[in-house]
């Protein structure tokens, strides 16, 4: 079977030039992903040809972009890289809005901007813009393409890259291709699934999860005009794609080609397990799931290889790391360290970081090459059950419980999400809140000092570390969400509009300078991974990170309400090293910590 590639390039603008080396790299392991798939066939002209138009249309300055990452493909392990991740509407109102509020970012020497979903949504109940009606336009609300492209440029004068969702595994309802098909269009019906009697779908639903058990049931909704029941994972309105066909494949590629050319330089795959479905399995992390990501990969390294791919999988780490790939087949660049960061809230509420160091060690098998996206909180609730096998079931529901504040004495201010029976509830709130900041309460230290504790280890991990809107002011949850229309879901408590009234405060200038300390720092570049070091005591977490040239930073976060001193001498030898963070000198056998502190320890001198 030929690997060459099936159409002759065109010669105009260098095209030729330019691609022929990448598509002799890239096009044979493109192949070599899709043909277990989709077997040989027509399909490849049709994506070639997708390939060199998205190729041809590239803008000047974003070509540009491709050759000098093609040169420094570490840009995004760098250690100066800090991630904002927000909603548009809340933070700038709209993208012309987030224009005017850019030195905000700055300001926290952001490298790398996650607006969520911004792409055009169906009407009413989106998911938060998660049932995508138009990839190729913007929520008219938020502005318009231009808008955008311009939003991009400015942030990349800035050393900003943009980061977009590409909600791979579903449309809404309203998508033209769900029109199409409701409409009797054979060739859209082939891009969802439909099954069609009720017995089907039983033994379909026998082998899956459910992800919104309440608000969202089972994983089939019935459409009449489609004569069964569509495969619908998330709400009703969302309709899972169907990859077994190469047409949806291709049609995806487009649309991440495109939304490259308008200068997305990154991109979050929105519900990567889920992508393909086979009847009898949970449907999650199949290998076809991964040979399909492995191929988009292989289509940007062709047509855009500017541009990362972060998978977005919040499973168990077994699950995780399949999406960084190897090196024989790369797949994203970037993946969510959620168990590290559920780990981190476990620790928090239970004074035990030892499953945390587990986490961190059991992460130590990335690939190189590859990069975590380190995160305290996102726009999801945080998902216990990822800790299952590190952490014991009723743990586990011990720290649900102390999150919704259900556990005497717990200082969260947090609610439960909705779970399958009998599963342990995940957890909704903003970080200040479930670290226990009160708006008006006479004393937020303790949960102060609680929320620069997760944020100060979570910066010292190894990858982009990504800040959430708010949390730059310890900002609270937002607990009117409920009398808002299509605000029914849980997760609102945690997605505030940026209050810019309020002040920066400590946790502000805490990310900046955790911000400032990473910029240059070598140890601190992702390919040195966080390794943790014994300690005696279970609330002490310590890892170290450390160069080949000698750079070596140590990380202590101490996870009681107490101060204490520590003897670190087993570990780091005798010696004098200095906090980076407050400037004192700390000899190593009678380190000094407070309640809930944290340190960046560098060797004096040295
Ligand atoms: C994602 O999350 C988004 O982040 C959510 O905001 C969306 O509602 C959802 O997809 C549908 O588009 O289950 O609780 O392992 O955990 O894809 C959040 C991945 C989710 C899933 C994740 C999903």
């Amino acid at each position: 079977m030929s690997v060459a590639f099936p159409l002759a390039l065109p010669d105009a603008g260098n095209l030729s030039r330019r691609l022929a080396p990448r598509i002799a790299q890239h096009w044979p392991r493109l192949l070599d992903a899709l043909r277990p798939l989709y077997g040989a066939g027509t399909w490849e002209a049709a994506l070639a040809a997708r390939l060199l138009a998205a190729a041809n249309a590239r803008p000047a300055d974003l070509q540009q972009l491709d050759v000098s990452r093609e040169a420094a493909p570490d840009w995004f392990q760098r250690p100066e890289m800090v991630g904002y991740c927000c909603y548009i509407d809340r933070f700038g109102g709209t993208l012309s809005g987030t224009r005017d509020r850019l030195d905000a970012l700055s300001r926290l020497g952001v490298t790398y901007f996650h607006p969520l979903p911004l792409l055009k949504p169906r009407e009413g109940n989106s998911d938060g813009g998660f049932a995508v009606a138009d990839f190729r336009q913007v929520d008219p609300r938020l502005g318009n393409l231009d808008d955008l492209r311009a939003l991009a440029s400015d942030l990349r004068a800035r050393g900003i890259s943009l980061c977009l969702d590409i909600v791979c595994n579903h449309t809404a309802d309203s998508h033209e291709w769900a029109l199409a098909a409701k409409a009797g269009d054979p060739v859209f019906r082939d891009f969802y699934h439909v099954v069609e009697s009720a017995d089907q779908v039983a033994a379909l639903e026998a082998h899956l999860g459910q992800v919104f058990p309440q608000t969202a049931p089972g994983n089939f909704t019935h459409v009449a005009e489609m004569g069964g029941h569509v495969w619908t994972t998330f709400y009703p309105f969302q309709w899972d794609l169907n990859y077994a066909n190469p047409a949806v494949f291709i049609e995806m590629m487009d649309v991440l080609l495109y939304l490259a050319n308008q200068g997305a330089e990154l991109f979050r795959l929105d519900s990567a397990p889920f992508l393909w479905k086979q009847a009898g399995s949970d449907c999650r992390g199949l290998p076809q799931t991964h040979h399909v990501v492995q191929a988009w990969r292989a289509a940007l390294a062709i047509a855009a290889p500017a541009v990362a791919l972060k998978a977005e999988a919040i499973v168990g780490l077994a699950d995780v790391l399949p999406f960084l790939g190897t090196p024989d087949r790369p797949e994203c660049h970037l993946a969510y360290h959620n168990t590290a960061m559920t780990a981190l809230w476990a620790a928090l509420a239970t004074g035990d970081t030892r499953p945390l160091a587990t986490c961190l060690t059991q992460a130590l098998a990335k690939p190189d090459g590859t990069a975590w996206l380190t995160y305290v909180r996102c726009h999801d609730d945080i998902i216990w059950t990822a800790l299952k096998g590190v952490i014991p079931e009723p743990g586990l529901a011990w720290i649900s419980d102390f999150y919704a504040g259900a556990i005497p004495g717990s200082f969260a201010d947090g609610r439960s999400f909705q779970a399958e029976p009998g599963a342990v509830p995940s957890s909704n709130g903003m970080a200040a809140s479930l670290a226990g900041v009160r708006d008006g309460a006479a004393d937020n230290q303790a949960a102060l000092a609680r929320l620069k504790l997760l944020y100060g280890v979570t910066f010292a991990l190894d990858g982009i570390p990504a800040i959430y809107m708010g949390d730059e002011r310890a900002q609270t949850n937002d607990a009117a969400f409920a009398a808002r229309p299509d605000q029914d879901d849980g997760r609102w408590l945690h997605r505030p509009y940026m209050d810019w009234a309020r002040p920066e405060g400590p946790m502000h200038a805490a990310i900046g300078q955790f911000a400032s300390l990473r910029r240059g720092r070598a140890c601190l570049h992702a390919s040195n991974p966080a390794r943790p070091l014994p300690t005696d005591d279970p609330a002490l977490l310590a890892f170290e990170r450390a160069d080949a040239g000698g750079d070596r930073l140590v990380c202590l976060g101490w996870f009681r309400d107490v101060a204490a001193t520590v003897d670190l001498s087993g570990s780091l030898g005798q010696g004098v090293w200095c906090d980076l963070l407050d400037g004192s000198d700390q000899p190593t056998q009678a380190v000094a910590l407070a309640p809930w502190g944290l340190r960046w320890l560098v060797r004096k001198n040295g």
